[in-house]
């Protein structure tokens, strides 16, 4: 149905109540661990991609997770644009998705970005939500999972830094199964170690994370 909000009932269970507590967001009443694609191919793009990983743990309602390696990746799209550097951030944030996204255009706004309307041409920085919980949400202007994530390489090979294996992405697939089927040709790790992550405590997926960390929660 055009318009729905898909949950399933873990995420319906922690996420029922939407309150309006900080002046400007839509929150949750429990957070949710979310996954965030960063790319950019224009004007110093591992710059502007570190700089937006620093910025989305500064969000308001959230606690960046772990950050993965950066990737210099081919482009997809139009031919002619430059390499681009692609990452992917985990976050646990009480952020509503609609409020999510006004904060990525915010910081992709900071940044310089215009939008000229070319689909999946060159851009400073591109911010998109891939997997938000166990939710799945289909209306005008965001769709969750991202459209396009089962298909690309340079958002798959980045996740599997800062998600487990067995990461079910809603209604799309088992992200260790995505990845085999997906042409890895073109994705090179930058070098150096994944920043941050915490593998440890992503267990079994965003609910599986979600429970291990309220239990070590308990009790602090
Ligand atoms: N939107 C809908 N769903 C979402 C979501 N889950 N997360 C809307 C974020 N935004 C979402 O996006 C258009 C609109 O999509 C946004 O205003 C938002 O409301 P856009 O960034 O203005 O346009 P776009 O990026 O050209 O379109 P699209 O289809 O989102 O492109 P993608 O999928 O982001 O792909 N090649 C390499 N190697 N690496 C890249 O990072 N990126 C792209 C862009 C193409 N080729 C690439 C890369
Ligand atoms: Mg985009």
């Amino acid at each position: 149905m055009p318009g729905a909000v898909f949950f399933t009932d873990a995420f319906e269970a922690a996420s029922m109540t939407l309150t309006d507590s900080s002046p400007g967001w839509l929150t949750l009443d429990a957070p949710v661990a979310v996954w965030i694609g960063l790319g950019s191919n224009l004007q110093e793009p591992e710059r502007q991609v570190r700089a937006a990983i620093g910025e989305l743990a500064a969000l308001p309602e959230s606690h960046l997770q772990a950050a993965s390696r950066l990737y210099r990746t081919a482009p997809v799209g139009p031919p002619g644009q430059p390499d681009y550097i692609n990452a992917v951030a985990c976050l646990e944030t009480r952020l509503a998705p609609r409020a999510l996204l006004a904060e990525l255009h915010r910081i992709e706004l900071a940044h310089g970005r215009r939008r000229d309307g070319t689909r999946w041409g060159p851009r400073i920085l591109d911010l998109d939500i891939l997997v938000y919980g166990d939710a799945r949400f289909d209306e005008p202007g965001l769709t969750i999972p991202h459209p396009e994530m089962a298909r690309r390489a340079f958002v798959l090979v980045p996740l599997a830094d800062v998600a487990p294996p067995d990461l079910a992405v809603p209604g799309v697939g088992i992200l260790a199964e995505l990845l085999e089927r997906c042409e890895r040709d073109g994705v090179e790790p930058l070098g150096g170690q994944a920043a941050g992550v915490n593998l440890s405590a992503i267990k079994s997926g965003a609910t599986g994370y979600l429970e291990e960390r309220s239990k070590n929660n308990r009790g602090k």
